[in-house]
């Protein structure tokens, strides 16, 4: 539906290497829209609860510690498929396999280097929100919605 939701997060390599803004415009001029945005430093604790379907990963020590390096921009994108088409737009979970035009795959190169999170799911970007906005998110309507949607 047009109004569905999605977690995207710009990792700590994301910000160091000044990439905020590309990445935010690329979402912006596609047609979703922002509704809620801050900068966070995440502490290991919130970021174990961000990946725990992943605890059992040989790589998830290492995770928890980059994703706390630094801190990060936490976003939600509203919009026509947001999730499916969050994740196309960051490409695959390898920046060596994500097509040119991608996120991943025209700004990073090592998997434990990938510069952005986007939900797998529905049900996962509503527990992300819930877990990185508990203070909730801003509803407002778009000047573009009658041109961007029929
Ligand atoms: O959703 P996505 O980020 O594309 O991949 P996940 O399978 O959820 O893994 C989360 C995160 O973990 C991934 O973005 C990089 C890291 N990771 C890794 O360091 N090494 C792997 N073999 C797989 C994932
Ligand atoms: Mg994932």
């Amino acid at each position: 539906s047009n109004t569905e939701r999605t977690y995207i997060m710009i990792k700590p390599d994301g910000v160091q290497r000044g990439l905020v803004g590309k990445i935010i415009a690329r979402f912006e001029e596609r047609g979703f829209k922002i509704v809620a945005l801050k900068m966070a430093h995440p502490t290991e604790d919130h970021l174990r609860k961000h990946y725990a379907d992943l605890a059992n990963k040989p790589f998830f020590p290492g995770l928890v510690k980059y994703m706390a390096s630094g801190p990060v921009i936490a976003i939600v994108f509203e919009g026509l498929d947001a999730v499916k088409t969050g994740r196309a737009m960051l490409g695959a979970t390898n920046p060596l396999a994500s097509p040119i035009g991608s996120i991943r795959g025209d700004f990073a190169l090592a998997v434990g280097r990938n510069i952005c999170h986007g939900s797998d799911s529905v049900e996962s970007a509503n527990k992300e929100i819930d877990l990185w906005f508990p203070e909730g998110i801003t509803s407002w309507k778009s000047v573009y919605e009658g041109w961007l949607y029929e």
